[in-house]
């Protein structure tokens, strides 16, 4: 997600800021993953560490803090800048590409080829607005509301209307709101739907118009505005909370469905849970004890590393049980 998390009550949201400011250009400018990564966990460190950090060394204590990010968090405190960070800056071409990455579907490769062809603003982008995909026009449109997060009240409002909507066209749908939602954040950046039918299994294949079907309703009730995209299993698209006659107008919202197999519910729900850096550890932690997760199965590793046949799963603590790993709730399912 591409927005600022609030930072409330956090000694070190400076530090937390630089460091995501970095992570934000390594993968937009130099699509350098790695690095974008460590200065996230790097982050998130800072950002769950109760006292303030005084020096370079007492940060180079904390999980994710190396040797060479530790320098960084000791000369910041040092001097209140970091001279990488003041050249980063100084820079136009980085200024332009993490202005273009703003718009959602506009990812660091489409952001560099805009900014050659001399687009460098998001007022630019209007006027050209035939150089990009739909995706990315729906991103334009609603640049400055995707960034707004959404507050855990609204999230409860959209899941109910999204939740009516989806049981008054089949009752038998099972769904769910995961995502940092369903890990009990104050606020989220999206909406997620986890959505199963007992119909739709592994065996009995796909039925995409159970997908479509949800989809239209929503469109017809308003409760969606907008398609990004819709595969037989993926509703990418745009939201909104009805307007009141009188009352505030509400903000458009990403909304994202997924729609799974029946007997498959756990490892989705687990996945779509996340975070993603969670899910990155959990699947890392699984291959050292032989076995590999995705968000369909949990399969045993033979010796030669080829996956064997789906485990049965029950829930979400059979997966843990799995690989030896102490259950977490949602809301512990942090890193
Ligand atoms: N996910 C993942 N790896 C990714 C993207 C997503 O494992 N690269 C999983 C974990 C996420 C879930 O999908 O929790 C939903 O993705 P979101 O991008 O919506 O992330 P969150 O809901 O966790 O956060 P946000 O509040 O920003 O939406
Ligand atoms: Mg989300
Ligand atoms: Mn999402």
């Amino acid at each position: 997600s591409k927005r600022k998390k609030p930072s409330d009550n956090n000694p070190n949201a400076d530090l937390c800021d630089f460091l995501m400011e970095l992570a934000n250009y390594e993968k937009n400018v130099n699509r350098q993953m790695h690095k974008y990564n460590a200065y996230r966990k790097a982050a998130g460190s800072l950002a769950k560490h109760p006292a303030r950090i005084k020096n370079g060394p007492e940060a180079r204590t904390l999980e994710g803090v190396g040797e060479k990010i530790a320098k960084k968090i000791d000369e910041f405190i040092k001097t209140g800048k970091l001279e990488k960070l003041e050249k980063i800056r100084k820079d136009d071409t980085n200024v332009a590409i993490t202005e273009l990455t703003r718009v959602s579907g506009i990812g660091p490769a489409a952001a560099q080829k805009l900014v050659q062809e001399g687009i460098r603003t998001i007022e630019a982008l209007r006027k050209h607005e035939e150089k990009l995909n739909h995706h990315q026009k729906i991103g334009l449109k609603y640049v400055d509301e995707f960034e707004q997060m959404i507050p855990r009240e609204e999230m409860i409002k959209l899941q109910d209307e999204a939740l009516k909507e989806i049981f008054y066209v089949d009752e038998k749908y099972i769904a769910e709101v995961c995502g940092s939602f369903r890990r009990g954040n104050s606020s989220s950046g999206d909406i997620d739907i986890l959505l199963t039918h007992p119909e739709i299994t592994s065996k009995s294949g796909k039925k995409p118009e159970l997908l479509l079907k949800v989809v239209e309703r929503l469109e017809k009730t308003g409760f969606v505005t907008d398609r990004i995209s819709l595969g037989d299993s993926k509703f990418m698209g745009v939201c909104k909370l009805q307007d009141e006659k009188n009352g505030p107008k509400h903000v458009h919202r990403r909304i994202d469905i997924r729609l799974i197999h029946h007997d498959q519910y756990y490892c989705a729900l687990l996945y779509f849970t996340g975070s993603d850096v969670f899910n990155k550890n959990m699947r890392a932690h699984a291959l050292e004890e032989g076995f590999t997760i995705n968000e369909y199965t949990i399969r045993p590793l033979g010796s030669t590393g080829i996956p064997g046949e789906p485990l049965p799963v029950t829930s979400e603590e059979d997966i843990f049980d799995y690989i030896g790993m102490p259950f977490k709730k949602p809301a512990e399912r942090t890193a």
